[in-house]
């Protein structure tokens, strides 16, 4: 399969502007694609790893690979459907900025790949310069016609976020003459800017310059959902905003619904591999094959594979219950999005700490659960309703981690 048909396979083109001709160019010499994006925030977030995907892919099928982190387009904001966007801080944008250069550089590995900031570029750019430079080549009644645009005109639009496009549109332009891209990817609402700079090209470098656009459907789950958050928190890619563990599980949940379009996603596995892993799960749903699979590759990319087998050490102690020896840190990562409590440090009776932290309740409920063996703190069954609860002597004084019957878990902060 050639890369527009591994895309096509995979449900991962939205629109292509030339689907012969990108195809053509890629046949006829190596050629540069690129992504860009804003560093709105400190990291990147799984509705970005699509596209960064599908450029990874291109580099996989020969192509180079370039990454604009959008310093000048950043400190603009590309409009969104609903609002105008609020200015960041200079200082707030240079650390996003490292953030998400830094991630960029994990994804890809340090070799084969370009990263660029806009701001060498466009920064230096004198008004009266952009004016007849550029904004002569625009027309406005073009420019309106844009989605983002259009939608904007009721509730109104700044002339900044307006601009915008002409911005991202240079970046195009700029990288075709300097870096040999010939391609732009995107999140389907990208369309519209990266059609902007592919008619540049052609204004500038005339009609037959070779200049494509490629956008990636905006990624909804089986319940039309869109995708890529949980329990209405975005997952994140970096490791400090959203622990490997979590970002494991986040994966390890899917429906069986959603597992096939995942696969083809967000791994690189081949056709091959996917339909083998996807006849397994068939045979035996409940052991969630496929999502373990697609956990494992899609944590392995981002985190690498000792995030994996220390994700799956921490699966596997919660399930059995052998809590006792994790670290603060993993008793962080693994329960932050369980029930909590606070809890003093003062040492206490089973049955009312159980009350008090309201996991049961009544304290006939705590004694019948304790003498039934339900209960467990820091792992260890306490069937004894005289048994004491010390704060101090768990997960050094800061934690305790409760179990009701087999599953339910609950975490107190010691205050
Ligand atoms: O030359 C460019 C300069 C900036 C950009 C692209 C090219 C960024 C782009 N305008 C943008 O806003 N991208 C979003 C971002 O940065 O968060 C998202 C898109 C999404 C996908 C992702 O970036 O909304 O569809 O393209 C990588």
């Amino acid at each position: 399969m050639n890369f527009i048909e591994d895309l096509n396979w995979r449900g991962a083109i939205n629109q292509v502007t030339d689907e012969e001709g990108l195809l053509k160019a890629m046949d006829e010499g190596q050629i540069g694609a690129y992504v860009g994006t804003d560093p709105t925030a400190d990291s990147l977030h799984l509705g970005h790893l699509i596209p960064f995907m599908v450029l990874k892919r291109f580099q996989n099928a020969g192509g180079k690979a370039v990454i604009i982190v959008g310093g000048a387009t950043g400190s603009i904001g590309d409009p969104r459907p609903t609002t105008e966007r609020k200015l960041l801080s200079e200082e707030k944008l240079k650390e996003n900025e490292k953030g998400i250069a830094a991630q960029v550089k994990k994804l890809f590995g340090a070799n084969g790949t370009t990263i660029v900031n806009n701001a060498d570029w466009l920064n230096q750019m004198s008004l009266p310069a952009f004016l007849r430079d550029y904004g002569k080549l625009f027309s406005i009644n073009v420019m309106l016609k844009k989605d983002v645009v259009a939608s904007r005109l009721e509730t109104g639009i700044s002339y900044t976020e307006f601009t915008y496009q002409i911005l991202q549109a240079i970046d195009f332009l700029h990288l075709w003459q300097e870096e040999n891209v010939r391609l732009q990817i995107g999140g389907s609402d990208q369309w519209g800017n990266i059609t902007s700079g592919v008619d540049l090209i052609h204004t500038v470098e005339g009609n037959d310059a070779p200049a494509f656009g490629l956008t990636i459907p905006l990624m909804v789950d089986s319940t039309g959902k869109k995708f890529g958050k949980s329990e209405g928190n975005a997952i994140w890619l970096d490791a400090e905003k959203t622990s490997p563990y979590t970002f494991y599980q986040f994966w390890f949940n899917q429906a069986d619904a959603d597992v096939e379009k995942y696969l083809k996603y967000f791994t690189f596995l081949s056709k091959d591999e996917i339909e083998e892993i996807l006849a397994k799960s068939e045979e035996n749903r409940g052991a969630r094959f496929g999502q373990k699979r697609l956990a494992q590759e899609v944590t392995a990319f981002v985190h690498g594979q000792e995030a994996v087998e220390e994700a799956e050490r921490l699966s596997k102690a919660l399930f059995s219950g052998d809590v006792a020896d994790l670290s603060v840190q993993q008793i962080q990562d693994v329960f932050s999005g369980v029930p909590g409590f606070e809890t003093s440090k003062e040492a206490v009776n089973i049955v009312d700490f159980l009350v008090d932290s309201e996991i049961e309740k009544s304290k006939r409920q705590a004694r019948e659960d304790v003498t039934n063996g339900a209960i467990r703190i820091n792992g260890e069954k306490i069937q004894d309703v005289e048994a004491v609860v010390d704060p101090k002597e768990s997960y050094e004084g800061q934690y305790v981690l409760v179990r009701r019957g087999k599953k339910k878990y609950f975490l107190g902060t010691v205050k």
